[in-house]
């Protein structure tokens, strides 16, 4: 059973995944490829050519939620079933919040802020300041008031432990870090406390302190602070 990961490790949908990979201490092979200057047979694997697709054998799958529920699935390990709530209800308001963090959160926190502030200079191109400030007065600060009201007082999402929801929320939350930004903790003090709980878990910090190094490596110096 031999896996390959395509993708970016600086992509929420890619960290993911790797997230889960290294939770349940399965070995993969990580093939990097970059969103937007992907080889030309990438669509065969990908019909929209975005990452991540996973490889198990001569089989692939594109989709960070397809790829964690298979994993989930078909490992069978006990670190990774626990990511998924014992009811129907508490299921369907984790898979909802999953959804909300790949449609919702990504669009804003990842594809505007992180994008322009990372990816467009990193390619040499500028970043739109304005479409970034707009974002983080206006399209942002409900979909935090809506996480806040989601979390209540509770350390997880859903039912009280952790669950593929928290990793899915908290993977677009790094891209907005890595961006510059953080939840405002007199704005929103539980989400931003809850961030802060999370990324101080191992596996979080593993990834995180990895990112930074690659980071540093591509930020063009002008905006190394
Ligand atoms: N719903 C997909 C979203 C994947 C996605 O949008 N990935 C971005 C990178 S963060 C990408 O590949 N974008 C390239 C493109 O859309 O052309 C998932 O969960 O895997």
């Amino acid at each position: 059973m031999a896996f390959t990961l395509y993708g970016a490790p600086l992509s929420p949908f890619v960290r993911k995944v790797m997230y889960l990979l290294n939770l349940s201490n399965t070995k993969y092979k990580l093939k990097v490829v970059v969103p937007g200057s992907v080889p030309d047979d990438f669509v065969n694997i990908s019909p929209f050519k975005r990452i991540p697709v996973l490889q198990q054998d001569d089989w692939f799958q594109a989709d960070s939620s397809i790829i964690c529920h298979y994993l989930i699935e078909s490992l069978g390990h006990e670190a990774l079933t626990s990511l998924i709530p014992s009811t129907a209800k508490l299921r369907a308001q984790m898979r909802w919040l999953e959804k909300f963090a790949d449609y919702e959160l990504a669009p804003r926190l990842t594809f505007t802020v992180f994008r322009h502030r990372i990816i467009l200079p990193v390619s040499g191109k500028t970043a739109d300041e304005e479409l970034i400030g707009r974002a983080l007065e206006h399209d942002i600060p409900p979909l935090l008031d809506y996480l806040t009201s989601q979390l209540g007082t509770q350390d997880y999402f859903v039912g009280h432990c952790c669950s593929l929801a928290d990793i899915a929320i908290t993977s677009q939350m790094i891209n907005f870090m890595h961006a510059g930004e953080a939840i405002n903790h007199k704005k929103w003090p539980t989400l931003a406390a809850y961030f802060k709980r999370m990324l101080s878990q191992s596996m979080w910090h593993t990834l995180v302190e990895r990112e930074k190094m690659t980071l540093d490596k591509i930020r063009p110096t002008h905006l190394v602070p």
